[in-house]
């Protein structure tokens, strides 16, 4: 058996029942075959796979906190800090019920990766709880995440581990934080990145997912000699990533026609309106059955359907596996040119694996959806100098660091005869540096 199976068989040993975590190493691993294949005898002296693939520590806690009717509730806490080879741990906080330790761990070692392809100084981890922010009040989310903090502070700092959003954790939640961070540590640093713009946030950083994966989205198709202008897209989601992923594709000229929530999707053919999705899911923290309230013209579906419109580009921007073999079939024979995750691995392997064998140009999350952390670690660089950009020069970063991630992910694919394969392209990118960083940096 070759290195690379080993690792994986010895992955699912080691970890069971973490479905997630199995399916982003496999992801990962199998990619890099042609890497380890010129590498094998000095990667696996060092144990370079194994080490990799093994979570630098994982912290795991209790977080009580009081509801509204005076009764304690308890969640579980976790933050998984993968790998600092290259800088300090970063990745977001995800606050959902479904958030377990698997998902944490896939989650954390695709933001290696990601983070890696960035080019900024900055490490894989990721953290969270299966605390539901969904119907809770202000107050109630000011308990939990008061309480989250009080034990994580122990492990997170500027130089350390910077913690940021992801599902469920926005701004308020992110200031929450920051405020009890502050308050028990004694020191003003920037231990959290998302920030609000009157405490050390960086502008442009509540945009950068969306509006990245447009940017990338929109060199991707420039080299393979298409416009985006005049496109047809559909978005999954109608959060934070949908939202400013409409908006760009918006101002770039292509119609966005869908918008989802996990309990059903819209279709508004004269394009999604952002600012009633802003008003619906920003401010009244509301469901998308509001939507068609807005905009009588448009209908709303209960369960999942967006993959069903006809489209030419396909963004899924709300969660893992909710692009299905089946739905990357109805894509294909819907005349789809490209498909860019704007979530966390969305697409399932087998449905990737037939987008790419079917030419449709496929842009992978860690790539795809960088944009994001990019933009925190821009937010870091401003609160070491402590002082601001203007939008105008953070987008301008951004932007650059994006159409970068596209090339470098290109040309990585192609050097290993994997042209147009952007999957290989961006785990080899990312993986080489880290390894680079890894190998020299001793055994650890
Ligand atoms: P938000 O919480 O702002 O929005 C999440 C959206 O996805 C909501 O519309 C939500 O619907 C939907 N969703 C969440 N879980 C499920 C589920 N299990 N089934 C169906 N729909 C679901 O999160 P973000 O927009 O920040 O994150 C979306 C994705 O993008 C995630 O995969 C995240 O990891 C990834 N990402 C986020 C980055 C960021 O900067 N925020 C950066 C890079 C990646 P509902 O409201 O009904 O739950
Ligand atoms: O998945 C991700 O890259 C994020 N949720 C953003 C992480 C960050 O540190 O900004």
């Amino acid at each position: 058996m070759g290195y690379v199976d080993e690792v994986i068989e010895l992955v699912i040993k080691k970890n069971p029942a973490e479905p997630e975590f199995h399916q982003a190493v496999k992801e990962v691993l199998e990619s890099l075959r042609p890497v380890v294949d010129a590498n094998e005898e000095k990667f696996r002296r060092e144990a370079l796979l194994e080490r990799i693939v093994e979570p630098d520590r994982q912290i795991k806690f209790r977080v009580p906190w009081v509801d509204d009717k005076g009764q304690v509730q308890v969640n579980t806490g976790y933050r998984v800090q993968f790998n600092n080879s290259i800088g300090p741990y970063k990745g977001g906080l995800r606050l959902h019920p479904s958030v377990n330790l698997g998902i944490i761990k896939f989650l954390g070692f695709e933001q290696i990766f990601k983070n890696s392809l960035t080019g900024l100084p900055i490490g894989g981890g990721k953290g969270g709880s299966d605390f539901d922010p969904k119907g809770k009040s202000d107050r109630e989310v000011l308990a939990f995440c008061t309480s989250f903090i009080t034990e994580l502070y122990k492990y997170i700092g500027a130089d350390v581990d910077v913690p940021a959003g992801d599902i469920g954790t926005g701004a308020r939640e992110i200031g929450y934080m920051f405020g009890q961070f502050k308050k028990i540590k004694g020191t003003y640093e920037g231990v959290l990145t998302g920030k609000g713009l009157t405490y050390g946030g960086s502008l442009v950083r509540t945009e950068a997912t969306g509006y990245g994966l447009l940017y990338l989205t929109e060199e991707m198709l420039k080299c393979n000699g298409l416009d985006i202008a005049g496109k047809t897209v559909v978005v999954s989601g109608s959060g934070n990533v949908a939202i400013y992923a409409i908006q760009k594709a918006h101002q770039l000229g292509a119609k966005v026609v869908t918008a989802s929530d996990s309990n059903g999707w819209v279709y508004d053919a004269d394009g999604i309106d952002v600012e009633t999705l802003k008003e619906i899911k920003e401010v009244k923290r509301a469901r998308l059955t509001e939507y068609v309230k807005y905009r009588p013209k448009a209908e709303y579906h209960e369960g999942r359907g967006v993959w069903n419109v006809k489209c030419d580009i396909a963004l899924p921007c709300a969660t893992q596996n909710e692009l299905l073999l089946e739905d990357a079939k109805v894509l294909v024979e819907n005349g789809c040119i490209a498909v860019a995750e704007g979530a966390n691995m969305p697409t399932t392997l087998d449905a990737t694996e037939y987008l790419l064998a079917n030419g449709v140009l496929f842009a992978p999350g860690k790539a795809a959806n960088a944009g994001g952390v990019a933009t925190s670690a821009l937010e870091m660089s401003q609160n070491s100098e402590r002082l601001s950009w203007t939008f105008e020069e953070v987008d301008a970063k951004l932007k650059q660091i994006m159409v970068n991630i596209f090339h470098n992910m290109s040309n990585a694919a192609e050097r290993y005869n994997a042209k147009g394969n952007y999957v290989v392209g961006a785990n080899i990118a990312g993986f080489e540096k880290v390894a680079t960083a890894m190998i020299a940096q001793g055994i650890w």
